[in-house]
């Protein structure tokens, strides 16, 4: 849940430029998924539990309409349909195993810090690539 409010953290800001405290909004978001067990590294279980918490009527299913009750930044549904991979408008377990897949760079089945930022830094490029001018923030 907090990648989006990562997200739109970042889209908040003029991502042309950057501020300092970019890299805190990274660690703070990574630091709310470690936690079973809180080890430095998100895994898959701590990452795939977001549909739970999303899944406002437990069919499985987290529609765009559930998933802009939690998330209220304006890019929500860019994002909802970033992470639904199949396009089936839902998001599902298998749709969030295919995104942590995307996060996990080196394929070791865990996603460290240093990845974690740089690929939600290279997805906030993308996803608001219109808002930024000359070259983006990403890596
Ligand atoms: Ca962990
Ligand atoms: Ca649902
Ligand atoms: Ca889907």
């Amino acid at each position: 849940m907090l990648a989006i409010v990562l997200v739109c953290s970042l889209a908040a800001v003029n991502a042309a430029n950057p501020p300092p405290d970019i890299r805190k909004y990274m660690d703070v978001s990574f630091a709310t998924y470690d936690h079973s067990p809180l080890d430095g590294l998100v895994e898959e279980n701590e990452w795939d539990a977001t549909i739970s918490r999303e899944d406002l009527d437990h069919d499985t299913c987290v529609t765009l309409k559930e998933y802009l009750v939690v998330h209220t930044c304006p890019k929500a549904a860019d994002l909802f349909r970033h992470y639904d991979h199949n396009n089936d408008s839902c998001l599902k377990v298998a749709d969030m195993s295919e995104e942590f897949h995307l996060i996990d760079h080196s394929g070791d089945n865990v996603v460290s810090l240093q990845e974690w930022e740089q690929y939600f830094f290279q997805l906030t490029n993308k996803l608001f690539a219109h808002l930024f001018q000359g070259p983006g923030v990403g890596r």
